[in-house]
């Protein structure tokens, strides 16, 4: 009889393991937000399957789509969502202009930011039904939200392993919410997370290329790296301590559209970056051309306390195992 047994056991092996996100929905469905917060301080994320209705995500995927085309970088003849592009125009783009952490050029990525679909699709409100529950009270939604517009520009590398509570700091109960604009299979480069290794808590860090410029230190012995391939819709949540990275992106001709935002606890103090844009435009200029007012300065109404940053965290130090 043939065996089908598992040829690497994670809790004996000494390397690495790739294995499937859970998908949550059922407890998210039961209203089980005490099974959640268990399953979350177990895992160290919380993955949905399509959490988010198609259209939310193409109105945002299509706009800034748009401006990828507008700077001549999508490939001409396709349909307004398809995510084709023109490496050798995009590659025209110097180095020193582009944002390594996002894909594209500053100039395209300030376009984005002003976009007032980009700015509403984290306030939707199956997300934002989700925080309250998970917290037991409401989520303040940053407003820093970062579009990752992931293309194969040679001065792009995969997002390395980091935690992101020393890049964004504020309340412990902080978590990061990913999800693509569209289908992202691995193959696409999308993320992938340490199982539990929030666990862990704050880890030394060095710098190194890639969004965020820095990497954790992981100790030697069996490690869980849990991934999935993204339908439209999908969303990943985890908390700010657990390390995560991207995926390499192997279709190099496709754009890798994807969000991340964070939320926390209302009550909790956020550290005051979290409350600016992710670029240097101002939020005047980003609210200039939208049609509606009620996302402008939203978080003002919550009157939210700010807690100071701490630069040693992002001080590179060796981590003794
Ligand atoms: O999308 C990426 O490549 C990085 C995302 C990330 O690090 C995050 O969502 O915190
Ligand atoms: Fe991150």
């Amino acid at each position: 009889m043939r065996s089908f047994a598992p040829t690497q056991a994670p809790t004996l092996s000494r390397r690495a393991v790739r294995t499937r996100f859970i998908d949550s929905s059922p407890l998210l469905e039961e209203g089980d937000f005490d099974g959640l917060r268990r399953r979350g301080e177990d895992e160290g994320y919380l993955f949905f399957a399509g959490l988010l209705p198609a259209e939310a995500i193409r109105r945002a995927r299509r706009d800034m789509l748009a401006v990828v085309e507008a700077y001549g970088w999508r490939m001409p003849g396709q349909e307004p969502l398809g995510g084709l592009l023109d490496l050798d125009a995009l590659n025209q783009v110097p180095d020193e202009e582009m944002r390594s952490d996002i894909g594209v050029s500053r100039a395209a990525y300030h376009d984005v930011q002003k976009l007032e679909s980009f700015h509403a699709l984290p306030h939707h409100p199956n997300i934002l039904a989700f925080y309250r529950g998970l917290f037991g009270e409401e989520a303040l939604v940053h407003p820093r939200h970062i579009a990752r517009m992931i293309t194969a520009h040679r001065v792009m590398v995969p997002t390395p392993q980091h935690q992101d509570f020393p890049l964004i700091q504020g309340s412990s109960n902080t978590w990061t919410c990913w999800f693509p604009l569209g289908d992202c299979p691995r193959s696409m480069g999308s993320l992938t997370l340490l199982r539990a290794s929030h666990k862990q808590g704050y880890i030394p860090i060095r710098r190194t290329r890639g969004a965020g410029g820095i990497a954790v230190q992981l100790c030697r012995g069996a490690k869980v790296w849990v991934e999935g391939d993204f339908a439209e819709g999908d969303v990943l949540t985890f908390p700010c301590f657990t390390v995560h990275r991207a995926l390499p992106q192997r279709h190099k001709e496709q754009i890798r559209l994807s969000l991340d935002v964070r939320y926390q606890p209302v009550s909790d103090a956020v550290e005051q970056k979290s409350l600016l844009p992710h670029c240097p435009l101002s939020w005047e200029e980003i609210y200039a051309g939208w049609e509606s007012d009620n996302l402008k300065y939203y978080w003002n109404a919550s009157a939210p306390k700010l807690s100071p940053w701490d630069a040693t965290l992002l001080q590179p130090a060796r981590r003794i195992c």
